[in-house]
């Protein structure tokens, strides 16, 4: 072919969108937008408008009528629920008592097209468990991220408010897609500067562009704002010129952004101030945010991970800290508690809170980001840890009260019920850093819609979109998604070992880590206390008496060693080496058969891996070869440090029959990595 044929052959194909990037910036939309479909709708308004626009450019069937109205079926399904009738050839219609209910029935139906093989006649009716679904960015001004692992943040505060990134609508389609309508911009460690006039007329540009996506703005607040911003002398939430500053403030963020969804409030809190600071409580604090948002419609979503260095079980804390002030909260405040007692470990048990507290609304906060799970270089698919949450049960209201039914308003009415997840966004052309951590952020969004869903139907929905529809594809990766948190768990914490993490950045295994001087609560011998007896935490009653904070009859199975799981074994008791597992082998020898499992089964999942290369784009195919290579490695690092470093304590060989260690301990403590997180 000469020069111009094949200018034009290239022309042709760009046209016709056959070279698309396969970098991951389309997410989940992959699908073409090429379709012409004939949709009308009743009723104007920016959200029909979108539902509209993305019906007319990707639905490949006949008709779409979108009608907003009232009636009895659709008020009971709530002001984002919606129906969906008829047949993709003959006509479809889609009816909501809002707006935005239609633009997420809109959404279902290029889902249902998306992944579904069958589009026979079509009969759905949704609402959505919870009704404030958000991401939590934990972003700072300066464009850095705090356990952000896609490089800096996508909100690029010094272009705006002039300069608008193509990425925000983007991300607007992409969470509306999965049903999420909140986000807050900045990180809970907050700077009180998110709060000058010149950041908010920043953030007010960001809440346009959302708004038609049904995405409302919130922000993160420092406590002392009063002080550091308006000069005031201190920030005590009873002084009548602090609430005055408060009132004044949040009047300013209301004129600007009408919609405003309310702040969320890390205080007292790892070195955050508060209402403590001031000899006041946690409720006086969220009470007066709460006082000045009231007028306006907004939330405080004041958060529950608190604890202090001390002689106290650090798992024991944020119950102890919130249960005396359960019923003292203003009805629109919302705890926000994370799914464990501790941090976001790779496996904990839920936190006592849910279930605990039956007067104050709850929201469960999920990381999505992972910090803990070996940042976007590990493949880890979350839904399975997220289920497990939502199903655990709490016990609060006899047998089947779960967490999710603790949180979604079945057991315990509030005004509002909410979740929100820590996003893993930023300005990576991928979005997550590794391809398959963008299954983490759909999987938040899909199960805060409806937390019954399977992993397996979210990881299938996903890949169909992601990928390919060809099941030789399909089946095998979704497979290894389903084992990817089990593998994780396995060569990084088994048994219900947690926090033994490499200092301060959290990759990779330190179980030794030991800096003078540092707070004992942040170093991993506060965890694991192995020694020459055994190893684990014992929170018996017995011990620190953690288990107590649990409802009858789960605090009698955690306290009993014969009926407390043993995937969090070593989370509640402290056990010797010899102690005898249910399948015969000793502590020692499961422990080391776990970490030999999880390495396994990376392997497992290389293999899967490289036989998919024909099924999909070379680009994508070798970058998650890459991470799965450097999955495959840091499994064996995690495997030979904890065993190593165990051995040293139980005097045990390593079982005969499992892969030798290929490091020496001496070399393994010597790393030292040079990834810094952001405060
Ligand atoms: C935003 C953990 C993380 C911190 C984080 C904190 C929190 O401790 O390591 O980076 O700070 O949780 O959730 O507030």
């Amino acid at each position: 072919m000469n020069r111009t044929v094949l200018y034009i052959v290239f022309w042709w194909c760009v046209s016709a969108g056959c070279l698309k990037a396969e970098d991951g910036s389309r997410l989940w939309f992959r699908a073409e937008m090429t379709a012409q479909a004939q949709v009308k709708a009743n009723r104007e308004s920016p959200a029909i408008s979108v539902a509209v626009e993305e019906l007319e450019k990707r639905w490949k069937g006949g008709a779409v009528h979108l009608s907003l109205h009232q009636n009895k079926k659709l008020r009971n399904l709530g002001k984002e629920g919606y129906v969906i009738s008829g047949e993709k050839q003959t006509g479809i219609h889609i009816q909501s008592a809002s707006d935005l209910g239609l633009l997420y029935g809109a959404y279902h139906l290029l889902r249902l097209q998306d992944t579904q093989n069958d589009n026979g006649a079509l009969q759905v009716e949704e609402s959505p468990a919870y009704d404030l679904r958000l991401l939590n960015h934990w972003d700072n001004l300066d464009g850095t991220v705090e356990r952000g692992y896609a490089g800096y943040s996508i909100w690029k505060w010094d272009e705006l408010p002039e300069k608008i990134s193509p990425r925000y609508k983007e991300y607007a389609r992409a969470n509306a897609s999965i049903g999420i309508n909140g986000t807050v911009l900045n990180n809970v460690n907050a700077s009180p500067g998110i709060l000058t006039g010149n950041y908010l007329r920043k953030v007010k540009v960001i809440a346009d562009i959302l708004r038609p996506y049904g995405i409302k703005v919130y922000l993160s607040v420092n406590f002392s704002s009063p002080q550091i911003l308006g000069g005031l002398s201190g920030s005590d939430p009873l002084d009548t010129g602090v609430r005055r500053w408060w009132r004044d403030k949040i009047g300013e963020i209301y004129r600007l952004i009408p919609d405003f969804g309310g702040v969320l409030v890390k205080a007292n809190s790892e070195g955050q101030p508060g209402p403590q600071d001031y000899d006041r409580t946690h409720a006086d604090g969220a009470n007066m945010l709460a006082d000045a948002l009231k007028p306006y419609g907004g939330i405080v979503m004041w958060r529950a991970f608190v604890y202090h260095p001390g002689d106290e079980d650090r798992a024991k804390q944020a119950y102890q800290e919130f249960i005396p002030l359960d019923g003292k909260f203003r009805d629109n405040v919302i705890l926000q508690v994370k799914n464990g007692p501790i941090d976001f470990q790779p496996r904990e048990p839920f936190s006592p809170l849910f279930g605990g507290m039956k007067n104050t609304a709850l929201m469960p906060e999920l990381q999505i980001t992972q910090e803990y799970l070996g940042f976007s270089n590990h493949l880890v698919f979350l839904a399975p840890q997220w289920k497990e949450f939502f199903e655990s049960d709490t016990y609060c209201n006899g047998k089947g009260a779960t967490v999710a039914k603790t949180t979604d308003g079945t057991i315990f009415p509030h005004p509002v019920s909410a979740i929100a997840g820590v996003a893993n966004i930023g300005e990576d052309i991928n979005w997550c850093g590794h391809h398959f951590a963008q299954a983490n952020w759909y999987a938040f969004g899909r199960l805060a819609w409806n937390c019954e869903l399977t992993a397996d139907e979210i990881a299938e929905e996903w890949l169909r979109m992601a990928f390919t529809r060809d099941q030789a594809f399909v089946t095998p990766v979704k497979e290894m998604m389903l084992h990817s948190w089990d593998a994780a768990v396995n060569y990084m914490m088994p048994l219900g070992l947690h926090h033994i993490f490499a200092w301060d950045h959290h990759y990779g295994p330190e179980p030794w880590c030991d800096i003078p001087g540092a707070r004992p609560d942040w170093l991993p011998r506060y965890y694991h206390n192995a020694g020459e007896k055994g190893i684990g935490f014992d929170r018996t009653t017995g011990g620190s008496d953690a288990v107590s904070q649990y409802h009858a009859p789960l605090k009698e199975y955690f306290n009993d060693i014969a009926t407390c799981p043993e995937d969090l074994l070593l989370w509640f008791h402290h056990l010797p080496w010899d102690h005898p597992m249910k399948n015969g082998r000793t502590l020692w020898d499961e422990l080391c058969y776990r970490y030999d499992t999880g390495v396994r089964q990376v392997r497992e999942f290389q293999k899967i891996w490289d036989r998919m290369e024909r099924y999909i784009d070379g680009e994508r195919f070798r970058h998650v070869q890459s991470r799965l290579k450097i999955q495959s490695r840091d499994a064996v690092w995690w495997k030979d440090a904890c065993l190593l470093y165990f051995q040293t304590y139980s005097g045990k060989p390593i079982p005969y029959d499992i892969e030798r260690p290929v490091h020496e301990l001496d070399d393994l403590k010597k790393v030292k990595l040079d990834l810094k997180h952001h405060h």
